[in-house]
């Protein structure tokens, strides 16, 4: 199934209410100046969605004279999560909504929210508010007043932290940092969070295969690979209040040490030059 045959998910009540829809960039590799993106990946979070309303207020007001676009992508929910998103974001936010039918996985709904994205900054947040989305303002930031391309979130910071994690999870991802950290070129503490801030080139040329939660390091390492600045923010990382984890842990480490693998082979190398289609 492809993105473009699962999106347009627009029930009648959107259709009736919501703001007219702003019009595509002129040019697709510059994007609407002054416009942030935030693409969300949604998996069941109904029960999230008034917290994350809130928190994007607050978002919104950090951001001042820049426009917001939210960039919803409802994978496969069976939770009612898309009609959530409609009765609380319609008719205040400008925000698109699509939904893929099955759940095609996390990575997938960051090509199909990267391909409608707009805005000349694309950020990616957690829907869980695990982050707290108002801290996007200081990814976006730092990319203004530092020239980089890139903007990660690093809870693995020494300046950052993490509260009321489950330990061994903690352990396994700390672990994987530790790895990635000593194989690739890439020298940060975390790689495996979506809480981030791209400028829209890196966006439109990294062309990552990944579907899965592994897309958060695959992309930063394409991203590098091809000359991008990536820098990480010290963030600290709470636990979830609402709704349950989706991270499959075991099948994620795998992927992950695919992915090392990759590196130590030089294959992310060859694969950067290969830059997306449009
Ligand atoms: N599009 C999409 N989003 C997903 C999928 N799985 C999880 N997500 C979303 O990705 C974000 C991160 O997923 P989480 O389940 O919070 O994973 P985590 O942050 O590692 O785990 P906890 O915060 O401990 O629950 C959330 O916004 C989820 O709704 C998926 O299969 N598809
Ligand atoms: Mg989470």
């Amino acid at each position: 199934m492809t993105n473009a045959e699962v999106s347009g998910y627009r029930p009648q009540a959107e259709l009736a209410t919501a703001a007219p829809p702003h019009a595509a960039p002129a040019d697709p590799d510059a994007g609407i100046k002054g416009m942030i993106s935030v693409v969300v990946p949604l998996r069941n979070e109904s029960a999230g969605i008034e917290a994350l309303e809130a928190s994007l207020s607050k978002l919104r007001d950090a951001l001042n004279d820049k426009r917001l676009e939210l960039v919803f992508i409802d994978d496969g929910s069976t939770d009612g999560t898309a009609d959530r998103i409609h009765k609380v974001f319609c008719p205040k936010w400008d925000y698109k909504l699509t939904r893929h039918e099955t759940n095609l996985g996390v990575g997938a709904a960051f090509r199909t929210g990267f391909d409608r994205a707009c805005g000349e900054i694309v950020c990616t947040i957690d829907a869980d508010c695990t982050y707290p989305p108002e801290e996007l303002s200081r990814l976006v930031a730092a990319l203004e007043q530092t020239g980089a391309d890139v903007a990660t979130a690093s809870p693995y910071h020494p300046e950052a932290g993490v509260t009321n994690a489950v330990p061994w999870r903690l352990f396994l991802s700390r672990g994987l940092s530790f790895i990635y950290r000593r194989v690739s070129p890439v020298r940060i503490h975390t790689y495996t969070s979506i809480f981030r801030a791209y400028r829209r080139p890196v966006i439109r040329r990294v062309s990552f295969q990944a579907s899965d939660f592994i897309c958060a390091a695959e992309i930063l390492f394409l991203a590098a690979a091809q000359g991008r600045r990536i820098l990480e923010v010290p963030m600290p990382l709470r636990v979830r209040q609402s709704g349950r984890s989706k991270l499959p842990v075991w099948k994620t480490i795998l992927g992950h040490l695919r992915l090392i693998d990759r590196i130590l082979r030089g294959r992310l190398d060859r694969n950067a030059s290969a830059a997306r289609p449009g």
